[in-house]
């Protein structure tokens, strides 16, 4: 078993948060004072709060790249073990990110119980195990160039099927409960690819990989609109990923990936739709401003993730969420330009904020506003909990779980990086 190398300590994490708990005390009460005059109690916001997971992408470690380079800086994860080392940092400082959603054939274990034994001394789990037929891997006997689950022949489809199976497999022995499918498959010009065809080849290719998978497996449909296939996806939306959910079986779910919708898209009604079909299976998070863009959460529009929080929590107290098995939070980003541990503790605090800022949403007023169509109000009550600044109880809940009161700050004070960067020379 590989070692974890330097690990933060408990003993750190405590003084950087000594230097800042009276400070936060203060913080925290008069957020209390001027919540309480709202008619919230903190306490059970914070309780909210601390009951939140997000899984992290094994693959969202290492930086990512564009088609156009790749710049990676230094002590970067070298293999599946250092990347599970530094989402269990994540988890350390955050205490929000129990899992990570294990990318297959990118970080293939070698031995999965090995990787098992090895998280679970870390002190995480794994979420969704996620399959990748939009590439050809070497050795791979046929090429996934013009499809994989929808390709027109059968041999194809069968492969691609395996290799499901295979993740699945692989996730049975690490603890996983869920596979996500994502597919590249689709066309760059017109009469390329038969829409009605190729979807009917994706259902039943799923149904297959459906019928091999464990009864208490869910299977999460991931739809993008474009790209690798610039004119035609086919499994483009969330009303594609419903119906091949529906046709697949009942612990079939769509997935919900931020970037992968037109820019403008409102993708909190698409949740809501969702939630109200039952068919809302969890989410990739991650922002952006054109395409799939693959930003940090929050970053671009954090309005709209308050606002799918808000559809979310409104579902939840209505009982909306029956028939949606709780769902699963991930992110899925591509880092760049920053140090992706960074990204990812910015993106887990970011999505903890605006479901935090949610949970203080005045349902009743807003119900009240909508009832009487009182436009002007219903944005305000919204924007009310969007305004608050919530930070100490973010700050506050983590610390009580042990973790870093200021999960950025304590990763730069702690060198974690530079040491990195010596031992994965
Ligand atoms: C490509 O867009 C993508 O980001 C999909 O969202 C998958 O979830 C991910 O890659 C990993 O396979
Ligand atoms: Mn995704």
């Amino acid at each position: 078993m590989t070692g974890t190398g330097f690990r933060i300590d408990k003993e750190f994490i405590a003084s950087h948060n000594g230097v800042r708990s009276a400070d936060l005390f203060r913080d925290y009460d008069a957020l209390g004072e001027r919540l309480l005059r709202r008619g919230i109690g903190i306490g059970e916001i914070a309780a909210g709060a601390g009951a939140l997971a997000v899984a992290l992408p094994s693959w969202a470690t290492g930086t990512g790249g564009t088609r156009f380079g790749r710049f990676p800086g230094e002590g970067e994860p070298r293999n599946v073990f250092e990347k599970i080392a530094d989402c269990a940092t994540i988890h350390q400082l955050t205490r929000i990110t129990p899992r990570v959603a294990l990318h297959i054939p990118w970080d293939r274990p070698g031995d999965p119980r090995e990787l098992a034994a090895f998280a679970s001394s870390l002190g995480v789990g794994f979420d969704a195990m996620n399959s990748n037929t939009f590439e050809d891997q070497k050795a791979q006997r046929l090429s996934y160039k013009f499809g994989s689950l929808s390709h027109t022949d059968a041999a194809v489809r069968a492969q691609a099927i395996g290799h499901n199976l295979e993740c699945v497999e692989i996730g049975r022995a690490l603890g996983s409960k869920a596979l996500s499918i994502w597919i590249g498959d689709g066309g760059n010009f017109p009469g390329q690819v038969d829409f009605r065809g190729s979807y009917e080849r994706y259902i039943e290719s799923c149904k297959s990989i459906y019928a091999g998978m464990p009864g208490d497996w869910l299977l999460y449909i991931e739809y993008k609109l474009f790209e690798p296939a610039m004119y035609s996806t086919v499994m483009n939306d969330w009303g594609s990923a419903y119906y091949a959910a529906t046709a697949v079986g009942p612990r079939a779910l769509c997935l919900v990936d931020l970037g992968h919708h037109a820019p403008n898209v409102n993708i909190e009604m698409i949740v809501a739709r969702l939630l109200h079909l039952g068919r809302l299976g969890g989410f990739h998070f991650n922002d952006s401003k054109y395409g799939d863009d693959d930003l940090d959460s929050g970053s671009i529009k954090p309005f709209q993730l308050f606002l799918i929080f808000h559809e979310l929590v409104n579902a939840a107290g209505k009982g909306g969420t029956a028939g949606n098995p709780g769902p699963a939070y991930m992110i899925d980003q591509s880092h760049n330009v920053t140090d992706p541990v960074e990204s990812l503790l910015a993106s887990v605090e970011e999505i903890q904020r605006a479901y935090v800022q949610a949970l203080l949403v005045d349902r009743a007023a807003l119900a009240e506003c909508q009832q009487t169509n009182d436009a002007v109000m219903a944005l305000r009550t919204l924007k009310t909990a969007f305004t608050t600044d919530v930070a100490p109880i973010l700050a506050s809940v983590r610390v009580s779980a042990g973790g870093a009161a200021d999960p950025l700050a304590a990763f730069r004070e702690s060198g974690y990086r530079a040491h990195k960067g010596k031992e994965r020379a």
